[in-house]
């Protein structure tokens, strides 16, 4: 190719090319690049189609029959204004204005972060999102948000894969750019699991507001809002909208549960509005807020608190639209939900019927039912091709008042216990999670405080150990490393203090950090993490990748070599990347706009006395032949 380059090229035809010719020429290289990730994707197309993508092996294949998703078509009018130009043109404060004047209740769609973290162990891909963002922007133009990044989207794109967050980032934002982008932080744990240095939580929001985010909703795992100043205060400098987080826990009805009182929610609400939060979120991660406590809860705070409030809930209880719509009654501003295709049990409660709920009321949500009905069937169509990844969780399950697992660990830890041989007792597991919150003073639980919990809780069911047996002090625990960090206040201070006996015991003289973790990190030094960054991954490191590399050091110096073994897999179908092609399939592939490549599957040969198989394509009209390692 690079000599059919050299030889239709303008100059060499003219033939006013030199001795220089190629020196001179950089463009006869651009193909060669190009053909070269071309080859790498056949590398991969040839590797799955042999061996299968081991995140789907032995798991449940999508039916062969499945229909494709169908992406809705709506008039190409000029774009129309929507949330984004607001905070574009009035900035965050004046968005923050604009929430609290609106009757109509907003709404964010979670489908594209919680709700596949929620039902598919945030499995989905890119190439699924990147394809439905013009249908948002262009028939649900008044949604308030798209919650799209962060969580644990970020460690599982370069995790398990093979794609860059941030290029997800963009490609979301370039397709819905009148809608405002929103992602979840966990404060001082930026997107990983553990406290980071200031500079890094700092550098981290700086380059994520740059690449898209509009809306950093902060939280703290302890509900500690100390720990949560560093994050929201670069976001307030990035000009983005800060939308600090009470986490809520418990029953804030019930007595018995007095630590997570109206007085405390109120309390933690007044210090991040005085923190300077332009909104202020609650976050029901577990889904456990009843009805009356949502209209108690928020009625209190729309008096209280000068905010505009957003509340997200999940459905694992069944009864999130009644909380929901107990909110909205009692005045909250804006609303989390999931497209009806991605909501329900542990994703979020259902667009689609709490738009319809609320229509024709003083609140009605002003958006499209059809668009709603089009784009959650696009979904629907999108999630049986991740048929691996689903639960076996049938519907609402009241359990969750028991254990209050959130919902992004629910199925999480189910697939953990069932990978320990823990499948058939389950609901002994949940049951643990329970006594273990309660062991260890009842907390908060959410990433990575959750981690904490149900790390103990798995690690009691399967070696039989008892809440009475791990607090005896004669018997001899021990303790996963996560329980040992908390205990050891790295993840920062749980209201009402540890439980001191417990403590004593786990710690084993091991010294406690009672101040802020971030506190005594000594800052990053950046450039010295980018020369490192550079030798582990041989990839160029700008600001991007240096901040996933700080997030995640080893996953991203990984992820960057299966980038260079595969090329930009994100290009391929969902079911092409986890199961590759069939004997006479032909698909076309965008590299990018107006570069295509087709490609056809013509075959492959017996496994050689190398090990190696020889898979057959037709790419673009030529016949290529790529070998790939037979692994299985
Ligand atoms: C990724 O894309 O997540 C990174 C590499 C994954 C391994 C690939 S997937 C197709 C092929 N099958 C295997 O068992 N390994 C490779
Ligand atoms: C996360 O931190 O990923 C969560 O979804 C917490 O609810
Ligand atoms: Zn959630």
């Amino acid at each position: 190719a690079f000599l059919e380059n050299i030889i239709s090229h303008p100059k060499f035809r003219d033939n006013t090319y030199t001795t220089r010719f190629i020196d001179t020429t950089p463009e006869l290289f651009d193909i060669e690049k190009r053909k070269d990730r071309a080859t790498k994707l056949l590398t991969y197309i040839a590797d799955v189609t042999v061996n299968g993508h081991p995140e789907v092996r032995d798991r449940p294949r999508p039916p062969t029959n499945a229909a494709a998703p169908v992406i809705p078509e709506y008039p190409p009018l000029s774009v129309v204004e929507g949330s984004r130009q607001i905070l574009e043109r009035d900035g965050a404060k004046g968005l923050a204005d604009w929430m609290k004047a609106q009757k109509r209740v907003l709404f964010t769609d979670t489908t594209m972060r919680d709700g596949h973290q929620s039902l598919l162990a945030t499995r989905m891909r890119t190439f699924d999102m990147e394809k439905i963002a013009k249908a948002y922007s262009r028939g649900l133009p008044d949604l308030f948000s798209l919650e799209c990044w962060g969580g644990a989207t970020f460690d599982v794109s370069m995790r398990f894969l093979n794609e860059d967050p941030w290029e997800r980032l963009k490609k979301i934002r370039e397709g819905a750019p009148n809608i405002l982008t929103q992602m979840l932080l966990r404060g001082a744990n930026g997107v990983g699991y553990t406290n980071y240095p200031d500079n890094v939580v700092q550098f981290f929001v700086k380059k994520a507001a740059e690449g898209g985010i509009d809306i950093f909703r902060v939280f703290d795992c302890l509900n500690w809002v100390e720990n949560m100043r560093v994050a929201m205060d670069a976001v307030i400098e990035s000009g983005k909208v800060c939308e600090g987080v009470v986490c809520y826990t418990g029953d804030m009805l019930d007595p018995d549960r007095a630590k997570y009182d109206l007085k405390y929610y109120v309390g933690l609400a007044k210090e991040l509005e005085a923190a300077g939060a332009h909104v202020l979120g609650i976050k029901d991660m577990a889904g456990v807020m009843k009805a009356p406590a949502a209209k108690k809860l928020f009625a209190t705070l729309k008096g209280e608190i000068g905010l505009p409030i957003h509340f997200h809930t999940h459905d694992t209880s069944g009864a999130s639209a009644a909380t929901v719509l107990a909110a909205c009654e009692a005045g909250v501003d804006a609303v989390d939900a999931a497209m009806d295709s991605f909501s329900g049990t542990t994703s979020q409660p259902t667009l689609g019927s709490l738009v319809a709920a609320l229509e024709g009321t003083e609140r009605d949500a002003q958006l499209s039912p059809k668009a709603i009905r089009e784009i959650s069937f696009y979904w629907e169509a999108v999630r049986t091709q991740y048929r691996a990844f689903e639960s076996d969780l049938k519907g609402g399950a009241s359990e969750v008042y028991l254990h209050e697992m959130p919902g992004g660990q629910f199925t999480n830890l189910k697939e953990q216990a069932r990978s320990m041989g823990l499948e058939t007792r389950w609901h002994e597991v949940a049951q643990t999670y329970a006594d273990v919150n309660q062991m260890f003073g009842d907390i908060v639980k959410v990433t990575p405080s959750s981690k904490v919990v149900g790390d103990m809780a798995l690690a009691m069911v399967s070696s039989g150990l008892k809440r009475a047996d791990v607090e005896n002090p004669e018997k001899d625990v021990s303790f996963p490393d996560s329980v040992i960090g908390f205990f050891a206040g790295d993840l920062g201070q749980p209201t009402g203090g540890f439980p001191e006996a417990l403590q004593k015991k786990v710690l084993k003289g091991k010294k406690v950090l009672t101040e802020r973790p971030g506190k005594g990190l000594a800052p990053t030094d950046l450039e010295a993490e980018r020369k490192k960054a550079e030798e582990a991954s041989g990839m160029e490191i700008d600001d991007f990748r240096l901040a996933s590399y700080l997030m995640y050091p080893k996953v991203f110096a990984e992820f960057a070599k299966a980038q260079d073994l595969y090329g930009p897999t994100e290009v391929l179908p969902t079911p092409v990347y986890f199961y590759g092609l069939n004997p006479a399939d032909e698909i076309m592939v965008d590299l990018e706009k107006g570069k295509t490549m087709v490609v056809q599957f013509l075959g492959q040969s017996e496994t050689n006395e190398k090990g190696m198989v020889r898979v057959f394509f037709d790419l673009n009209g030529q016949p290529r032949a790529v070998a790939v390692p037979d692994r299985l």
